[in-house]
């Protein structure tokens, strides 16, 4: 019997040793201390067989042996999930960083331009990129022989539409339905068939602004675009406003900032004048508000339209338009 136990106790240590995997561990201690079939099991459950005088030495012998057996699978599952720990996870590597997306600084630059806005009280509106003639240059007082309109020239499709050249159909759109008063600003793509070079490309975004109401003078004008551009360019900025034409406006003016480089002095961006065109503005034309079913003599209003694109430019020093669409991450992870 002795003999038999010492063959068990080596071929359970030589298993154990040899085993590389749990199930492995289970296997073994299943086949020698299973509560059934387990060998050491069976030899406690055939005791009669042996002699009465030996049986307590054999059960001693084999609870010893069963005993010795547990301790060696609890040693070597311990040691096996060490290695485990050991092999999947390198505590002392310095972490993974995480790649935190960004928003586009267009889109920055149009959130500021909202919230700004939003804080003057007028409502954010959004219209089709896909217009008619009507609404993109008729009820702007655009017809169709009016010199204006090639500076406005945009795609059209097959079937009479086209690609808009400036948000401002919203703003007719806006104002056929609804009444004054009115505070709206327009943000979104246009679209123009200009040749591609540092300052223009056929694809841009504009905000435009209006604002309709009984009373509503050029001085309202001019305080809502100056509080506007000392908050996005900062209160030192110096704002100018030139006189300018708008077929959809009268009077019109465009709206010049000192130069974000050289404070005024004149430098290379500023091309020597200290000055930097941002936006345009004016009066709404007595012919749109007409179009629209307004009496001109009843209400008055402001509009303004500014690139999205040239205000970024300006705020943050960018000389090339193209960067915005090439997905350059080089360019876009310093926003
Ligand atoms: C309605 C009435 C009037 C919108 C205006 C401008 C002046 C203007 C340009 C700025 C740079 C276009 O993106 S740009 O090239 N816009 O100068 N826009 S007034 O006037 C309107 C709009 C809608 C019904």
């Amino acid at each position: 019997m002795k003999q038999e136990l010492e063959k068990l106790r080596v071929s359970a240590k030589e298993r154990i040793k040899k085993a590389n995997t749990k199930e492995e561990i289970e296997r073994i201690k299943i086949e020698f201390l299973g509560r059934r079939q387990g060998k050491l099991t069976r030899i406690l459950k055939n005791m009669k067989n042996f002699p009465p005088h030996k049986r307590p030495e054999v059960g001693k012998l084999v609870n010893e042996l069963k005993q010795e057996i547990q301790e060696e699978l609890k040693r070597k599952i311990e040691e096996m999930g060490k290695e485990v720990v050991e092999e999947s996870v390198d505590i002392t590597l310095p972490g993974r960083k995480p790649l935190l997306g960004r928003l586009h600084p267009i889109t920055q630059t149009l959130e500021e331009i909202k919230r700004i806005f939003i804080g003057l009280g007028f409502q954010v509106v959004r219209g089709p990129e896909i217009e008619t003639e009507y609404y993109n240059f008729e009820a702007l007082n655009m017809p169709w022989h009016h010199p204006a309109r090639d500076e406005y020239d945009s795609f059209y499709l097959d079937n009479g539409y086209l690609l808009r050249s400036h948000t401002s159909p919203v703003q007719v759109r806006v104002m056929e339905k609804k009444s004054p008063p009115i505070r709206i600003i327009v943000p979104g793509r246009c679209y123009r068939r200009d040749a591609i070079d540092p300052s223009h490309f056929p694809m841009f975004h504009q905000v435009e602004g209006l604002a309709v109401d009984k009373r509503i003078t050029f001085s309202d004008l001019k305080g809502c675009l100056t509080y506007f551009v000392h908050q996005m360019f900062g209160k030192d900025t110096k704002v100018r406003f030139r006189p300018s034409f708008f077929p959809f406006t009268e009077p019109s003016a465009e709206v010049d900032i000192s130069c974000v480089i050289c404070k005024g002095k004149g430098c290379r961006v500023c091309s020597g004048k200290g000055w930097l065109e941002i936006l345009g503005s004016g009066m709404v034309d007595p012919e749109v508000f007409k179009k629209v079913g307004y009496d001109p003599e009843k209400y008055q209003g402001f509009a303004f339209g500014m690139g999205v694109e040239r205000i970024c430019m300006l705020k943050y020093g960018i000389d090339d338009i193209r960067l915005f669409f090439q997905n350059d991450l080089r360019f876009l992870r310093q926003f």
